[in-house]
């Protein structure tokens, strides 16, 4: 007996052992794994320097740091240079799209006036939060990473700031990492800096997703490398997370400018200081994907000193309680390269529960350059885009495939099942309550509509705003009808009797000629009536739109109204009662 109990009793003991060798020998394997990838992708560069380096690092920032020029920029007062060195500066700005001659000339320092509207000296905030700051760059020079890192260390009360987090998208300069890192060492040592490397380029969602991956801070604020962070930028920020862990924040973003780096303010200061009133835009989309600028619709928040509701954002500067960020699905990891994160996070955080603001007493700065100097093997852009039209915009992608029909059904753009998961997850609400309670005021041009689609005359030629594109002001014309339903050829005569596209309304002038331009709201020139005859009539000119064939005029006018071929008009959808 005894000797059967302890023969069971030891069998149980080889077996326990077995299981647990098992268990420990696939935790390690996944262990493994899992440590291999993230090397794969990331690399912390603390220990690269070696002493015959650090000595050469040395030498280039010595000789760097000799030929700041003191006071030059401050203020953020325009600046020039002259002779050799204003030709290079050119000469960088063609290249580059921002003059770095200049930069490296410019104190890494240097002082910035404060640009507030200076009511909101008013307000103590006292936030217990601290941020990580993350800093996402690829072929970013060293001077503009490093204004960046010196304006938010010397702007953000040392208590508030956790780290910084600077993430190099695998930029080609094999110098920089060194550079940048020996900075730190010897020049910063003080703050909490982290550089990271990416082995191979990922784009800037994924740069920033790694910056996140490690970070400590109770919130994260990303900035693109080219900021300046002004007087008490961080601190509403971080009090308005405290006050509401969903709100997603993002201060005035000033400009800054590429040739002559001055830190600009639409005009509400005047360079001597004096206070000239604040206005100040939020975010908009429009529906070929891109982030636009827009008005502030409701009058009592024209003026707020407090957070204001924004339907988008620009995407690269912007606040967020870490845990929250992933809460609410961080970013699409199959996204690549640039472009449509942005919109993507704007709607998802409307549409699963919170809420994006813009904080008129944080002011950052940023370089706004007249191209990417920097390219991608594919649209990036349009591949993101159709990506979050799927996920988020239900029935309303309609209107994003118009303009990028290649794309609707294409498996360039990968699989979706993650992030559609993630939608029901988070119970998120449905693009219609958006645009209803969040962007009221968007056109939708296919909805309460008399009438759109195209526009098309007896000799199959069709209303074209002649590529009119982001233009602000442009004939309407006419061009052969295509085949299918291009967005240039894409009319609405609106419940309120405009004749438009996206966003430019047709306007009749010098009592004959019709532009595309700016809608104003008040009728007069740019309201039209359409009748079931086709005569689509302008009341106040008193003519009919018409097809004139003459060369010059693109073949379109108003003109006395006949009912003749030329004044009939025929649109895809017709609503008429
Ligand atoms: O492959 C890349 N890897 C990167 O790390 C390409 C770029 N980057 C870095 C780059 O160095 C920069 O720091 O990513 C950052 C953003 O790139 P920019 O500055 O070339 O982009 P942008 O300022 O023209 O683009 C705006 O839209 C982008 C859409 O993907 C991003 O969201 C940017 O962050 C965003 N910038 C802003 O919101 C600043 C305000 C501009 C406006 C409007
Ligand atoms: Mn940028």
């Amino acid at each position: 007996m005894m000797f059967l109990r302890c023969l069971r009793y030891k069998k149980v003991v080889l077996l326990g052992f077995f299981l647990f060798t098992i268990v420990y020998l696939f935790v390690r394997a996944l262990h493994v794994i899992v440590m291999q990838r993230d090397e794969d992708v990331i690399k912390v560069r603390n220990a690269y320097v070696q002493n015959h380096e650090r000595d050469a690092y040395e030498k280039l920032i010595r000789d760097y740091e000799k030929r700041i020029i003191q006071g030059l920029g401050d203020y953020g007062s325009p600046a020039y240079l002259a002779g050799e060195e204003k030709e290079l500066g050119n000469k960088a700005l063609t290249k580059f799209a921002l003059n770095t001659v200049l930069s490296d000339r410019m104190p890494l320092n240097r002082k910035l006036r404060d640009p507030r509207n200076p009511l909101c000296k008013q307000f103590t905030y006292s936030p217990t939060l601290q941020a990580t700051v993350i800093i996402i760059f690829f072929n970013e020079i060293l001077s503009v990473i490093l204004r960046t890192v010196w304006s938010v260390i010397l702007k953000s009360p040392k208590h508030l700031l956790k780290e910084i987090i600077l993430v190099n998208d695998a930029s080609t300069d094999e110098n920089l990492d060194g550079l940048l890192q020996h900075y730190i060492n010897t020049r910063l040592s003080g703050y909490n800096i982290t550089l990271l490397r990416l082995k191979t380029r990922m784009g800037l969602i994924r740069a920033r997703l790694q910056g996140a991956r490690v970070a400590k801070g109770d919130a994260l604020i990303f900035l693109d490398a080219h900021c300046e962070a002004t007087e008490g930028w961080i601190e509403p920020l971080l009090s308005r997370i405290e006050e509401d862990r969903t709100a997603v924040l993002v201060p005035i973003i000033d400009v800054i400018e590429a040739n002559n780096l001055a830190y600009s303010t639409n005009g509400f200061l005047a360079f001597n200081g004096t206070f000239l009133g604040e206005s100040f835009q939020v975010g908009g989309f429009n529906w070929a994907g891109h982030f636009t600028w827009i008005d502030i619709q409701n009058d009592e928040d024209k003026n707020s000193l407090k957070p204001v509701k924004s339907p988008t954002m620009a995407g690269g500067l912007f606040a967020i309680d870490r845990k929250y960020f992933w809460e609410i699905g961080s970013y699409d990891e199959q996204m690549e390269g640039w472009g449509g994160e942005n919109l993507e996070m704007s709607f998802r955080i409307w549409q699963c529960g919170g809420r994006l603001e813009t904080v008129p007493c944080s002011r950052v700065g940023h370089i706004f350059r007249d191209f990417h100097p920097y390219s991608f093997e594919k649209d990036t852009h349009g591949i993101n885009t159709a990506r979050l039209a799927h996920v988020w915009m239900d029935d309303y992608k309609r209107l994003f495939f118009l303009h990028q029909p290649s794309l609707e059904n294409n498996p360039i753009i990968g699989d979706l099942t993650h992030r559609k998961q993630l939608r029901n997850k988070l119970r998120c609400k449905s693009f219609k309550w958006y645009l209803q309670n969040v962007y009221p005021e968007k056109f939708i041009p296919d909805e309460n509509a008399q009438a759109f689609g195209q526009v098309r005359n007896r000799f199959d030629m069709c209303l074209d705003d002649l590529q009119l594109g982001d233009d602000k002001v442009g004939p309407l014309g006419l061009y052969p009808c295509h085949p299918y339903l291009a967005i240039s050829q894409f009319f609405t005569l609106s419940s309120k009797g405009e004749l438009r596209s996206e966003n430019f309304c047709a306007e009749v002038f010098d009592n004959s000629q019709i532009k595309l331009t700016e809608c104003h709201g008040h009728k007069r020139e740019q309201f039209w009536m359409y009748f079931t005859n086709g005569t689509v009539y302008n009341p106040f000119s008193g003519k009919c739109l018409s097809s004139q064939f003459v060369e010059d005029s693109k073949g379109l006018k108003v003109d006395q109204c006949k009912k003749n071929a030329h004044q009939k008009w025929k649109f895809t959808h017709e609503n008429l009662t």
